[in-house]
């Protein structure tokens, strides 16, 4: 092929766009609660050994594109809108006006809003810090926070506590630490109770999510299943408002089982909002985008929440690729990624109601039903075929997944 000009690329990925096929309307996308970082979208393709590979974006080109798409709700850190200098000023009520004439003149909503406690300076030693004046600074900034959510209408506050850790042990006392954490969420709990009352609004629910390592080396909090001990450890003064936001990548950056992880916040009432996204185990926050790299792995967690009824919103936290441009992130990366997560929600559907599974999984919770339930052998033997079964399930999965079970086959 000969080289291609620059002014010819966009017309030859979008004629390929095309030629994928599989896209759904904006009006299917907005059936479902799905939601739209400010952040990911405005991702300049930077880190520490990246230089950013893309233009800057506001959130007014953010939400335009997301509702053009028809990505109905848009989520923001408080800094990724309004200057840290310019929090709690007037900056920040005009910047909040202009955030609000961008939603409605798009058709958005806003979900949920975030505090930044890991990127500015002064979480150098974590919003826990030993000085109290840190403390003191990040409840101000939580409580803010829920006051921008209520202005907005969001229904959510996450936290990400990714700087409560260290670098260096020993100078950090983990208990007196955890502590302090619970402090701050206390007041942000306190804070939304008195603001929600101005407001003649719910208390949002604010929601924990855990990362197992980055940006500190160790992390005091660094899983879902730590949080919900957090929760339920008695330093909250109200953990009925406090559930969880686990993200697909960073329970399987631990080596979990996201969907195992799920299953825990589940029992225990607790999820509340989902991170979605992809990527490998045992590897840094890579932030793929929904169902790039484990489809079977993310269409088994579908399954898992559609059959409980989860319906809470899907937070498409990823970053497209540093080789995607700033065209390319809202033609192709966003709507792709809702798409993608559409098919596998669909599918899940389909497993949930495919002949084959329900019989298979009716008979194994049948059992072979021994004639003596204390004989061991016979317990043994009583099920030695229906555990086949097993296998069944998975080879189903995937037949669903790539559509053999509408018959496609390969002559060979
Ligand atoms: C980083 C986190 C981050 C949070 C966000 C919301 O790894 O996933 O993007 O989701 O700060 O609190
Ligand atoms: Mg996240
Ligand atoms: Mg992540």
């Amino acid at each position: 092929m000969a080289p291609i000009p620059q002014t010819q690329q966009r017309s030859l990925v979008e004629r390929l766009i095309q030629a994928c096929g599989g896209g759904y309307s904006p009006e299917t996308r907005r059936k479902y609660y799905v939601s739209g970082p400010q952040w990911a979208a405005a991702y300049e393709g930077h880190a520490l050994f990246h230089a950013p590979t893309r233009e800057p974006v506001g959130f007014e080109k953010v939400i335009e594109e997301y509702g053009k798409i028809g990505i109905g709700h848009w989520t923001t850190h408080d800094t990724d809108v309004i200057p840290t200098a310019g929090l709690f000023k007037d900056e920040q009520e005009r910047i909040v006006g202009r955030i609000k004439a961008a939603l409605k003149s798009n058709g958005l909503k806003c979900s949920m809003v975030t505090t930044e406690t890991f990127h500015h300076a002064v979480w150098a030693a974590s919003p826990a810090a030993e000085a109290p004046e840190v403390r003191a600074y990040a409840a101000r900034r939580l409580a803010n926070t829920v006051k921008i959510g209520h202005q907005l209408g969001a229904e959510f506050a996450v936290y990400w506590p990714g700087s409560l850790g260290y670098f260096v042990q020993g100078a950090v006392e983990e208990t007196e630490t955890l502590r302090w954490y619970a402090e701050g969420l206390n007041a942000a709990c306190e804070a939304d109770i008195e603001i929600a009352k101005q407001f003649g609004r719910p208390t949002l629910k604010h929601c924990m999510e855990a990362k197992p390592f980055e940006p500190q080396a160790e992390i005091l909090l660094p899983t879902s299943d730590a949080m919900l001990a957090f929760i339920s450890s008695g330093l909250l003064t109200h953990p009925e408002m406090v559930g969880l936001n686990p993200e697909y990548l960073h329970e399987l950056m631990w080596g979990a089982a996201p969907r195992a992880a799920l299953a825990r916040a589940l029992l225990c009432g607790k999820l509340w909002h989902f991170d979605i996204n992809d990527g490998y185990r045992l590897k840094h926050d890579v932030d793929i985008a929904v169902g790039l790299v484990n489809p079977l792995d993310w269409l088994n967690v579908l399954v898992l929440l559609r059959s409980h009824k989860y319906a809470g919103p899907f937070n498409l936290d990823y970053k497209p690729p540093r080789t995607t441009s700033n065209w390319g992130v809202f033609a192709l990366s966003f709507p792709t990624a809702v798409d993608r997560f559409i098919t596998l929600w669909e599918m899940a559907g389909d497993v949930i109601a495919d002949p084959v599974i329900s019989e298979a999984s009716a008979a194994l919770r049948a059992g072979g039903g021994p004639a003596d339930p204390l004989d061991v052998d016979a317990i043994v033997a009583a099920n030695r075929e229906l555990l086949t079964l097993h296998e069944l399930i998975a080879h189903r999965m995937v037949q669903i997944l790539i559509g053999q079970h509408r018959g496609r086959v390969y002559s060979v």
